[in-house]
């Protein structure tokens, strides 16, 4: 059987390089371009430029329904294989597919305000193809290295090109001091090929402590020389939209404060994943979500009635509010 040809190689022994980028930034299609909550052209433009873009406070009415909705998905998925922790303790450091297991944060990845944009910037209809919630708890949370989120799709879970993002809300305040995401504006114009070979099952520890899709340091000098680190701040409520090849990590959490946050993967339904181009063996389902069909906005943004009537409950099937 052909193999796919790999534009986007990765980890494939010694070499590391960048590389340029082949794919658009933002894929255009004036079907998904002129809704209600379509964003404006300075702020497309500026994440074609910058590879992210902060819409301050743009959810806050949701902040507490959700932190309340995390504390009681904790206890109900304790045990689950969804949740991992910190890698040097038990505490809780992210839990993945969190919309499986709760009606509002399902019908909050439908949310039009969130989706609208979201097909707007990818140029078609999406799906979640990865879901997490980091806890990054007050003086425990740890680090995420230096990493682009596409270098790992595409080598572990065959995402085949740049058409994916995240969009996520912050769901404390997310300062200067408790780890807040750092971003390298303009890094998601060029790609790196990372050094290193996969190994089997890498994610059981990369989850915790990544090794393998991290640049190496002179890599990242390269970067740094003509491109600013950007730490991510804002208030519980803002919605964070970060391109999928956009390098981005964050520091230890050594304040007082948490600061979580709700994630979500959307990939184009153009854009479904292939075998892994580093060889291995799929993921699983909660890391690359083998639910690839397109995903349809609510038809309104949640009202207060509806947070109310999809609290605290587990199974997504019976969430469709549309
Ligand atoms: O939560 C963080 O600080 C980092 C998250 C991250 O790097 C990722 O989800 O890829």
């Amino acid at each position: 059987m052909n193999e796919p040809f790999d534009l986007y190689p990765s980890r494939t022994g010694n070499r590391e390089s960048l590389l340029p980028r082949l794919d658009p930034v933002v894929y255009e299609d004036p079907r998904y371009s002129h809704s209600e909550f379509s964003l404006t052209e300075d702020q497309v433009a500026s994440y074609e430029e910058n590879g992210f873009l902060v819409i301050p406070d743009y959810l806050p009415e949701l902040v507490s329904p959700l932190n309340e909705e995390i504390d009681s998905l904790k206890d109900r998925m304790a045990g689950a294989e969804e949740l991992y922790t910190e890698p040097d303790s038990n505490a809780l450091r992210t839990v993945f597919k969190p919309f499986a297991h709760s009606r509002l944060i399902d019908s909050v990845s439908r949310d039009p305000r969130i989706l609208q944009p979201v097909m707007q910037l990818l140029g078609s209809q999406a799906y979640i193809m990865q879901s997490r919630i980091n806890v990054k708890p007050a003086f425990t949370g740890k680090s995420f290295p230096w990493h682009s989120d596409f270098e790992t799709w595409h080598v572990e879970d065959g995402m085949p090109r740049m058409r994916a993002l995240t969009a996520w809300i912050m769901l404390t305040e997310n300062t200067a001091h408790n780890g807040p995401l750092y971003v390298v504006p303009g890094s998601h114009k060029r790609y790196i090929s990372c050094a290193g070979r996969t190994g089997k099952d890498n994610y059981k520890t990369s989850l915790k402590r990544q090794t393998l899709g991290v640049p190496r340091q002179e890599t990242m000098r390269e970067v740094l020389e003509d491109h600013d680190i950007v730490a991510v701040e804002g208030k519980p409520g803002s919605l964070v939209i970060h391109e999928c090849n956009l390098l981005h990590g964050s520091p230890d959490n050594i304040s007082a404060d948490p600061r979580t946050i709700l994630m979500f993967v959307y990939n184009s339904v153009l854009n479904r994943p292939v075998a892994p181009f580093g060889g291995v063996e799929p993921r699983p389902h909660y890391l690359s979500n083998p639910d690839t069909a397109a995903l349809e906005p609510l038809a309104a943004p949640l009202t207060e009635e509806d947070i109310r009537w999809l609290g605290a409950g587990p199974a997504p099937a019976t969430a469709r509010v549309a």
